[in-house]
């Protein structure tokens, strides 16, 4: 097995069941694992809501440290779509060329400075950067910034070894309060004034919900792009040729963007909350329990992927549900999949080939299944062409 492997846990239980269970924190999840199942609860709103308890749909459940609403993501519609409205223009401007342009700066940067390095830490040392100056431009505030979210480490809400860590989430919490503070106080063109100038169903967006939006870009935004640098960079290390036909065939860059984040899916699962007595693939689900939908095991569904367990580098039809699906689908995808684009396109021009000297896993344990989900460390030494 190579070390960039991510193997799917969920094989047996999709084939044989369709759910998995698991216990978290006393409110146990019933996970769907067919894409099929997954589509249709995730257009059902209705009956499987995000707009419950601010937390709850989170796995771990994050009830306990957070009280604020994350908007848009713990609304469901109509009020879901009044807000995401408000919202839409902002995260696609990284379509401007503008945004690009400055985006292929950063990488490219970054991507001279750990070639000239002997050994590089890929999680703390390239993607946890990368990620950060990125969001830099999607807030539309000053490069140097990003050293603040730099010191934090990878995750807000978690610590090494701690599922849920309050007093880190407040470090996040107070921070975006300034933040706020400071908008309020002397307005720019930032991403904070923007919204505390904006208005919803024709009323100015509140404090509270600007606090949620911004909680909702920082947390939403971080261990999953890290996660997808870091395993680009293990999957090239041990693929090389991938490298070499990225140069010489342009024309698959999106293409093989997709398919990483298809077979990667950096955000395992999330959840739903039941509002009446249900069934879910042919399974009983009650009233005020919690359903997931577990993207990272639909995106293996050999129904609908033929050889899933691959990455095709070119694959054509790639119905993938990394980013979500339906109303809910990620916000922050235009800006990520830029990021990946530029990142691909750069070390498949600048970079001869990667060798991978160590490595330790990071491993999600959702009970019944143990997923790998990407890396805690990873030791490389970049080769320029
Ligand atoms: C929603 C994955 C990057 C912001 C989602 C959802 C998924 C997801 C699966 C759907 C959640 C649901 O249905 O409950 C990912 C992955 C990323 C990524 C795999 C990176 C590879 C980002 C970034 C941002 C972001 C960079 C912003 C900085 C959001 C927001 C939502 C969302 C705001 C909620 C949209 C809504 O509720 O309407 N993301 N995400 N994401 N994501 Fe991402
Ligand atoms: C939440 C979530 C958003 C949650 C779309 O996903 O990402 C998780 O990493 C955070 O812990 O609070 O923002």
């Amino acid at each position: 097995m190579k070390k960039s492997a991510l193997p799917d846990p969920f094989a047996a239980a999709r084939l044989e069941k369709g759910i998995g269970h698991m216990n978290d924190q006393d409110d146990p999840v019933t996970m769907i694992l067919r894409l099929k199942d997954l589509r249709k609860t995730a257009h059902n709103y209705k009956t499987f809501q995000s707009g419950a308890t601010p937390g709850r749909i989170v796995v771990p459940s994050e009830v306990n440290i957070r009280d604020t609403r994350q908007i848009p993501f713990e609304l469901d519609p109509p009020e879901h779509t009044a807000y995401r409205a408000a919202v839409e223009a902002w995260f696609r401007r990284p379509l401007e060329e503008d945004y690009t342009r400055a985006l292929t700066g950063q990488i490219e940067a970054l991507v001279n400075e750990v070639l000239q390095r002997d050994t590089v830490e890929v999680v703390s040392a390239f993607a946890l950067p990368l990620q950060s100056r990125a969001l830099t431009l999607l807030l539309n505030i000053p490069e140097a910034e990003a050293e603040i979210w730099i010191s934090w480490g990878t995750h807000v809400f978690r610590s090494e070894g701690v599922a849920l860590d309050g007093d880190k989430a407040s470090i996040l919490y107070d921070y975006i309060d300034e933040q706020i503070d400071r908008a309020i106080a002397n307005p720019g063109e930032d991403l904070y004034s923007v919204l505390l100038a904006s208005a919803v169903n024709g009323k100015p967006m509140t404090r509270e919900e600007v606090r949620g939006v911004m909680i909702l870009t920082f947390a939403g935004g971080r261990d999953t792009l890290i996660n997808a640098i870091t395993n680009s960079v293990a999957y090239f290390a041990e693929h090389p040729e991938s490298l070499t036909r990225l140069r010489n065939e342009p024309e698959i860059l999106n293409r093989a963007v997709e398919e990483l984040v298809r077979y990667f899916a950096p955000l395992t699962h999330m959840g739903r909350v039941v509002t009446q007595d249900t069934e879910v693939c042919a399974h009983a689900v009650r009233a005020d329990s919690r359903v997931s939908l577990c993207w990272a095991s639909a995106n293996r569904d050999a129904a609908v992927f033929d050889k899933a367990d691959e990455i095709v580098l070119d694959r054509k039809l790639n119905p993938h549900v990394s980013f979500g699906f339906s109303h809910h689908n990620c916000l922050g995808a235009t800006h990520a999949r830029q990021l990946l684009r530029v990142l691909v396109a750069t070390l498949a021009e600048k970079v001869a080939s990667i060798d991978l000297l160590d490595h330790q896993d990071n491993i999600e344990d959702l009970d019944q299944f143990k997923r790998k989900v990407g890396f805690d460390s990873l030791t490389v030494r970049f080769h320029a062409r």
